[in-house]
């Protein structure tokens, strides 16, 4: 396999799909050579089969607004890959979807999904829908019209959704109900799902917690205990309100988070009170981030990123690109020593390079984020058996598979200099075992 040759190929058929081609790119660069020890691969042009979704589904989804008005969105799912299990992944609505993110989305859920050594293929889904500035109403009949369209190509078999950005709780529960309606069957189609129906506990938290006992196992290969830490968290959303609770929980010190408006920056560090204070602006309002320096009395900085900001420790737990080769050159020049994705592709390329030039530890979104996908694999299983398990049977389970995890990525990761090349570890990890599975399975 040649890496620029697949790209080529991909590139003329698939013209524009840039998220798609840069999670690609990154993939097989750091595949081929495991790649090229097996002929048997190549003989059965296994990358192509790889590279590209087995299925996506593309729909109009039209639903009425609170004036009256007709909708109409774009409704999609990506089926990339079920060689070790359904397919699975998230659901997510921002104004920014199309096709490139959710292909590049479901590609990355596939080696992610293989690392949590849970039987899940990968998935991901969602629409151009814009739930900011919604009423509950009109998220209520979007998810509705949305699952009119999904449901075909859906099952606790077949393919489980969950949420992502955009898709948390609520929507959900609004799709699940839809589901229900539409099939009259009560299964386990999504995960994320409410306690009182079937959803599991600690799967809100299972992203950020999950990123954290990532980020302890990588601290732990120097010898560095998280407590004290300086945090510079992104996002305020599900990912980074469960990640800074795990560092407050630990005794390290978050001083920032964010939103597509900007950051707060608070150095006395967010402790549970002022956390409680973002959930319920967040989950429950709705509203900006801006609030939060409203009433601590600390800085704000609107439309940009808290990457300038002196940490020891960054989280970018937002949204893809979000951390660029100079803000990556800022944090290495202040000293930061780890950074930990809770996002899926937050750091650029250029980012990527500049942290693994420094040797800082640094954890791909797909081996560090795996915990919410993971406990939504513990939630399909649950909802097998018919019963649930307690908050701390789950959160053992979540944190020996983020351990597993972390010694899949040191074992094919680790550099002759003994430097762990994380993103080269999930990745062949991951890439192993959905390759067997598909040469098992045959040519279809
Ligand atoms: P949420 O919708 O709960 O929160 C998203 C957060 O990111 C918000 O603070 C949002 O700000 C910000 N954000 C979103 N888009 C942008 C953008 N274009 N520019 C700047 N900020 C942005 O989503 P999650 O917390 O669930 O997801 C965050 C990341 O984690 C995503 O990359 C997702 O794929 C990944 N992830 C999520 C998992 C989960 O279980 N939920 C599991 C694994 C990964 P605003 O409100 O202003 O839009
Ligand atoms: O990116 C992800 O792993 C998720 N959004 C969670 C997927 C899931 O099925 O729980």
């Amino acid at each position: 396999m040649k890496v620029q040759e697949t790209l080529a190929v991909l590139r003329e058929h698939f013209p524009g799909e840039e998220l798609y081609f840069q999670a690609v790119g990154e993939v097989l660069s750091t595949i081929e050579d495991e790649y090229n020890k097996h002929p048997e691969f190549e003989a059965a042009n296994l990358v192509e089969r790889l590279c590209v979704p087995d299925r996506i589904v593309t729909f109009r989804v039209t639903w009425v607004d609170d004036k009256g008005k007709v909708q109409t969105n774009m409704g999609y799912r990506v089926q990339h890959s079920n060689a070790i299990g359904p397919y699975k992944g998230g659901l997510r609505f921002h104004p920014s979807v199309n096709l490139s993110t959710l292909k590049f989305l479901a590609f990355e859920q596939t080696f992610k999904n293989a690392l949590t050594t849970l039987p899940m293929g990968g998935a991901k889904g969602g629409s151009d829908f814009n739930p900011k500035g919604k009423s509950d109403n009109e998220v209520m009949h979007f998810c509705q019209a949305f699952m009119t369209e999904l449901w075909h190509n859906i099952g606790a078999e077949t393919d489980v959704p969950a949420g992502d950005i955009g898709v948390g709780a609520r929507e959900v529960g609004y799709l699940f109900g839809m589901y229900k309606k539409l099939t009259r069957n009560f299964e386990g189609v999504l995960t994320g799902k409410g306690l009182d129906f079937g959803g599991s506990l600690i799967r809100p938290e299972a992203t950020g917690y999950g990123n954290i006992y990532f980020l302890q196992e990588m601290l732990k290969t120097r010898g560095i205990d998280i407590k004290d830490k300086v945090c510079l968290v992104s996002g305020s959303g599900n990912v980074a309100q469960f990640t800074v609770q795990k560092c407050i929980q630990l005794g390290a010190k978050p001083v920032t988070m964010s939103d597509s408006n900007g950051y707060i920056y608070d150095p006395a560090g967010i402790d549970e009170e002022k956390l409680a204070f973002i959930m319920e602006l967040k989950n429950v309002r709705r509203g900006r981030i801006k609030e939060y320096a409203e009433k601590y009395g600390c800085k704000y900085v609107a439309g940009a990123a808290p990457w300038y900001e002196k940490g020891d420790i960054a989280l970018p737990c937002a949204t893809q690109n979000e951390l660029n080769g100079e803000h990556a050159r800022a944090l290495v020049a202040n000293g930061c020593i780890a950074v930990s994705e809770g996002a899926n592709m937050p750091s650029t390329p250029e980012a990527v390079e500049t942290f693994q030039g420094a040797k800082l530890l640094y954890a791909p979104g797909k081996a560090s984020n795996a915990g919410g996908v993971s406990v939504s694999g513990l939630e399909m299983t649950q909802n097998s058996y018919k019963l649930g398990w307690s908050a701390e049977k789950v959160d053992k389970k979540l944190k020996s598979i983020m351990q597993n995890i972390h010694a899949s990525c040191v074992k094919y990761g680790t550099r002759p200099d003994g430097y762990i090349d994380y993103v080269k570890g999930a990745n062949v990890a991951g890439f192993i075992k959905v390759a067997n599975a598909m040469m098992a399975q045959g040519v279809i």
